[in-house]
């Protein structure tokens, strides 16, 4: 055993894992730029020749993964030991006087063994408990050293390492993924001049425009504190008290009640940064951005019924559905773009930068593509890595810097406080996960969990004994300096507690959401609030959020009143800001869910295909062919699961059951030829669940030969009518014979994702 550790690293079997050898290549000409202006190791005192600053991205690798090999463990051939190294002889008897007698106190691997595990929690994280990450590099497509000296964009082809983390905001860790709710989108990029943390979600607006609102935000949508309910929901009496109290949240609502609350993947799902941020150059000159991340497969999202259903099917669905994807190599991609302005620009808009309860319209502030983020790597071990993550505001590099958003001020201080108190101490930057690749030189020391071995005496600066060192970098070697931003004289008011004026219009730019939206769109927006605000039992609080929605659309406030018994119409609340400025836009499409359709790709899109014994093997075995071959996870999901015979004699292997892996977990779904399997599928209730919800969520449907019956036994006979229009309602039926060139439609129905034509209240069947 011994021989065996010390000739191999701690997980040899990793190897294969690193960086892109698993199929993502760096664009072609990509190049690893060396970390030409870190200071170079003779600049540095001795111990700081740390291997890591040598460690810059190379093509084909990922830099982060081999400092790691000093913690990862792998305990293949290795024999069972306790902390201290000491083997185990016995890992199944507590040691005991006589086999009847009592056990002893000096069993110290016992009493190791129950005092770790008494202490493996860490406080789970306040919001943005429940979360899964991966692995992956940003790489830049253009250098922009005209407007940062960020390190990820100084050159084309640039790899960074990154980190990502998605998350749900309210439910606590073990709740489910598709509540409604906002997703977390936190991203560490490991560059070589120290980490940069973008720690943004899935929506460009926040609730509140102060960070001193915020724990009463999250304590209003929590589980209420006398019962502890609901778990991971906003549907419910607090929350919707204080938003309904809240005017400025109404902007956020919008979203927050649009299908993006329920995103079909974290692959398919918008980042913003949210805040206004600063790019500043080697000049020192700075201009306004904004940050967001568009994912290449489209943004795609779940609707509300599928999303109640998987929740209690599959709660890790999201998780799941990371996980697998990389797993398959149909790796999430994110393209980076930016909307750079101003800060004479940001004066003549009609709303305030500052506001986080606002958005910079596409149509303003066209976005430049600047960089694409590959997720390409799972973690090896979801409690060490993504568990210990510790995202942070204040985590900037030179290059980047803040605005004076007071929400942004805030969360600067709130992050690390936070990481303190769940990470244990304040070296949680040590942690591994945490741990830049840039090298860390500073007079820190001690404290709870120290893992570096600082040498020498000196413990301070200026010192003369260990030459000066660690020592400050001028701006020349990119020593972070802020930018010296002003005050305008104008706005020069002292210290006060208040907000600019344009804070107060808390409804335009909610309006711009919803009237950008398609109708279909619209209309989920009006069943979630309806939904939502029917859980609230306080009649008051409903009728106080219909009256603020009047200010939006009067049809939304309608459309909700009346689907919660509300008439009249309660009048409009009074307005903070009657006249605001006339903005800009009226109308941006880009926020539509429907106008990123994507690259229309079926790499990871899940497609069931229905089997019992004596179907038509031949036909289904065709169509799935045609679906790998587009990247899709086409299962065979029978009556149960094992080994079907087929009537063209040969045979089908299930690996799923229609018990346990239901039809709203599939994207689509195909139905077999066959007399007798058709018959023994119609013979399982779950078949015509399945067909039903597929029906209803309106994801394309394939019918091979006599499979239409299924379709007439599970409520829909009238989609068999010559008068039922097909061609736009992703329903396809073919006989046996064709069903490799109907497998072509259906994909074509597939990359749609979802045929709204089809949805209608009460639905059809
Ligand atoms: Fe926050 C976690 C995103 C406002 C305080 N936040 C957290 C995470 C994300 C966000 C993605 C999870 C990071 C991870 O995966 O570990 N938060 C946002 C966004 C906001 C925002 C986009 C508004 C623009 N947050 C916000 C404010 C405060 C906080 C105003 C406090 C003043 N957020 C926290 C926190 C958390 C956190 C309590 C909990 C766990 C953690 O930080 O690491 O400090």
């Amino acid at each position: 055993v011994q021989e065996l550790s010390a000739a191999m690293p701690h997980n040899p079997t990793k190897a294969s894992e690193h960086g892109f050898g698993n199929g993502v290549a760096p664009r072609a000409g990509a190049t690893a730029e060396p970390a030409s202006r870190l200071p170079t190791a003779s600049t540095l005192s001795e111990d700081n020749a740390n291997d890591k600053a040598g460690t810059v991205a190379e093509e084909g690798r990922n830099p982060l993964v081999d400092p790691l090999d000093r913690v990862r463990v792998d305990s293949a051939g290795q024999v069972l030991t306790t902390n201290q190294g000491v083997r185990i002889a016995d890992n199944q008897n507590s040691l005991k006087y006589g086999v009847r007698g009592p056990v002893l106190l000096e069993d110290f691997i016992l009493r190791e063994k129950l005092t770790h595990f008494d202490h493996e929690r860490i406080p789970e994280r306040i919001v943005h408990a429940r979360g899964s990450g991966a692995h992956g590099f940003f790489e830049c497509h253009e250098p922009l050293t005209d407007i940062t000296k960020a390190a990820p964009f100084q050159a084309a082809g640039k790899i960074t390492p990154v980190f990502a983390r998605f998350s749900t905001v309210a439910g606590e860790r073990g709740s489910k993924d598709t509540a409604r709710d906002v997703r977390g989108f936190a991203v560490k990029f490991y560059t070589d001049e120290g980490n940069w943390d973008l720690v943004g979600n899935n929506m460009p607006v926040f609730f509140i425009q102060d960070a001193m609102k915020f724990p009463d935000l999250v304590h209003a949508v929590k589980p209420e504190p006398h019962h502890q309910m609901p778990q991971a929901a906003s549907a419910h009496d607090t929350f919707w008290d204080f938003v309904s109290l809240m005017p400025e949240s109404t902007h956020m609502l919008m979203w927050q009640m649009s299908d993006r609350a329920i995103p079909r993947s974290y692959a398919t799902m918008q980042g913003f940064g949210v805040h206004t941020f600063r790019l500043v150059n080697a000049q020192g000159e700075s201009v306004f951005v904004k940050f967001h991340w568009n994912p290449v497969a489209g943004t795609h999202s779940l609707v509300w019924d599928e999303a109640v259903k998987i929740s209690g099917a599959d709660p890790d669905y999201h998780r799941r559905d990371l996980w697998e994807r990389i797993e398959a190599g149909a790796y999430p991609e994110y393209e980076l773009a930016l909307q750079v302005f101003t800060e004479e620009q940001a004066e003549q808009f009609s709303f305030d930068i500052l506001d986080a309860t606002k958005i910079v319209p596409e149509e303003l502030v066209p976005l430049r593509t600047v960089g694409r983020m590959v997720l390409n790597r799972n973690p090896d071990n979801f409690f060490a890595e993504t568990e210990q993550v510790a995202f942070c505001t204040a985590h900037v590099v030179p290059g980047i810097d803040f605005s004076n958003d007071p929400l942004l001020a805030g969360r600067i201080h709130s992050y690390v406080d936070t990481q303190i108190t769940r990470l244990g101490g304040p070296n949680f930057h040590e942690i591994p996960i945490n741990a830049p690749i840039a090298p860390v030189h500073n007079n820190q020391r001690d404290g709870l969990h120290r893992q570096a071995i600082p040498r020498g005496r000196v413990s301070y600066e200026p010192n003369s004994l260990a030459g000066g060192c660690p020592f400050q970098a001028g701006a020349m070697q990119q020593g972070f300096v802020s930018v010296p931003a002003r005050i305008r004289a104008e706005e020069e008011q002292g210290k006060v507690r208040a907000k600019p004026e344009k804070f107060a219009d808390h409804y335009t730019q909610a309006r711009l959401f919803f009237d950008s939206q398609t109708p279909v769109e619209q209309d989920h927006i009006a069943n979630a609030f309806r939904f939502e605000l029917s859980k609230v039992t306080v009649p008051a609080v409903r009728e106080r959020m219909v009256a603020g929605l009047c200010h939006v659309s009067e049809w939304l406030a309608r459309k909700v009143a009346t689907g919660l018994g509300i008439d009249p119409l309660p009048e409009p609340l009074p307005l903070a800001m009657p006249d605001p400025a006339k903005p800009e836009v009226e109308r941006s499409p880009a926020l539509s869910l429907l106008a990123r359709p994507g690259d229309g790709s079926l790499k990871g899109r899940k497609v069931a295909l229905l089997v019992a014994p004596g179907v038509h093997g031949e036909s289904l075995t065709a169509v799935q062919e045609a679906l790998v071959a587009e990247g899709a996870v086409a299962r065979l999901v029978g009556t149960r699961i094992g080994r079907m015979p087929t009537v063209d004699g040969n045979s089908l292997d299930a690996d799923a059951s229609l018990e346990n892996e239901p039809g709203f977990l599939f994207d689509a779904l195909v139905l077999p030829d066959g007399d007798e399997g058709v018959a023994a599928l119609a013979q399982d209730g779950h078949t015509m669940e399945f067909i039903k919800d597929q029906f209803r969520h309106c994801k394309p449907i394939l019918a091979i030969g006599s499979s239409h019956r299924l379709m007439a036994m599970a409520g829909l006979p009238m989609v068999l009518d010559k008068s039922y229009e097909q061609g736009g309602t992703g329903l396809v039926f073919t006989d046996s014979g064709s069903a490799r060139g109907a497998a072509a439609t259906f994909i074509d129905a597939m990359r749609k994702h979802r045929h709204f034509g089809r949805e209608m209240d009460p639905p059809l069947m």
